[in-house]
């Protein structure tokens, strides 16, 4: 192990920012299920009891805050990222500067730190991103449902500002993994101390659905609150037309994948960004589901114009081929399953509980 700047040795850790939120939620469970103890997590917010008893440390720390993360990463040595933290595509819209500065400032920084800390122990740095369907976009509702399914590199011309920062992040991702500083002197006399030192692997995540936890800030939050309402027993407007379809999955695949995407052998990635999604079913499909299980759910179309115009430039279906021959990506669950199997038994114990 190095001396730190404070002359103690650096812990090896794994990293994870925006930990507060529902992906870094579901990680840090799934982490201490398997027995990681080398979890150091940060958050704007602090971290809830149970996510902090499961994690080696935590921090509360801003992402565009380079002192404060240099401060805690100097006591670290960092082994892999799972840069979370994120502001999504409803709230961007609200503060479009402000998502730039989190979004894309905030990934320079974590990429930056992957760059130095993995020169200084002359291993790669591997820093895992969820990216999203947003960085897609159409330009209309007939072409979306003309083309169906996308690969991950037609259609990537976002209409939000969370999908821009999205889309250039992955390609801020390729840069530092294969082209850092590349005319620097440190790269062009001799050996090339800058290649391969950020191993950064992305997911496009589709909508997610939680039966723990309930997004705020999102477009496609649409299903997880429909199915949380219900359960809670309250009426649900729902922001789209029933018609509209995009992909989803459960946030227990959401984890598994990332995971399996973050353990798969380097050489055995063609790709720096896959596809991944279980089902797509459109928010009027979602509704009838949702009133099979609980009766007497109360919910109605009013959709609101502009959050369904971004979500009809989201496409329909993903082709997640790539990250099945690459990696062994494969869904678990049907929608049908997903609710028989996943969400209705937990959250009607989650809600029971709370009763
Ligand atoms: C959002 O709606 O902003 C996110 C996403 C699709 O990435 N859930």
């Amino acid at each position: 192990m190095e001396q730190s700047a404070l002359g103690e040795r650096r812990q090896p850790a794994v990293f994870i920012t925006g930990a507060g939120g529902e992906v870094g939620h579901g990680l840090i469970s799934s982490f201490s299920d398997e027995r990681r103890p080398d979890i150091v997590a940060t958050d704007l917010r602090e971290l809830d009891h149970k996510s902090r008893e499961k994690c080696a440390a935590t921090y509360l720390a801003d992402v565009c805050d380079r002192d404060a993360l240099d401060r805690i990463l100097s006591m670290y040595q960092v082994k892999e990222m799972f840069h979370l933290a994120a502001v999504l595509s409803t709230r961007a819209e609200f503060a479009p500067e402000i998502a730039h500065q989190v979004n894309v400032n905030g990934t320079v920084n974590i990429l930056q730190i992957a760059a130095e800390q993995g020169r200084m122990y002359g291993e790669p740095v591997k820093v895992v991103f969820p990216s999203s369907i947003a960085a897609y976009g159409f330009g209309s509702l007939a072409q979306k449902k003309e083309v169906g399914s996308v690969t991950e590199y037609e259609h990537c011309k976002p209409s939000t500002m969370y999908g821009c920062n999205k889309l250039y992040c992955e390609h801020l991702g390729r840069y530092y993994a294969h082209s850092y500083r590349q005319l620097a002197t440190d790269s062009v006399q001799g050996e090339d101390k800058n290649r391969g030192v950020v191993d950064f692997r992305c997911v496009r995540y589709p909508g997610l659905i939680s039966a723990e936890t309930v997004p705020t800030g999102g477009t496609s939050d649409f299903v997880p609150e429909m199915i949380h309402a219900a359960a809670r027993g309250e009426k649900y407007k729902c922001f789209v037309r029933e018609d509209t379809r995009i992909p989803f999955m459960t946030m227990p695949e959401a984890i598994d994948a990332t995971l399996q995407l973050a353990a798969a052998p380097r050489e055995e990635l063609t790709q720096i960004v896959y596809n991944i999604s279980s089902f797509s079913p459109s928010a009027g499909e979602v509704a009838e589901l949702v009133k099979q299980y609980f009766p007497k759910a109360n919910i109605s179309f009013e959709p609101d114009e502009r959050r369904q115009a971004i979500v009809d430039s989201w496409p329909e279906a993903l082709d997640c081929s790539v990250a099945t021959n690459d990696w062994g990506f494969a869904p678990k669950y049907t929608l049908e399953q997903a609710f028989e199997e996943y969400l209705i038994p937990r959250i009607t114990k989650q809600y029971e509980s709370k009763a």
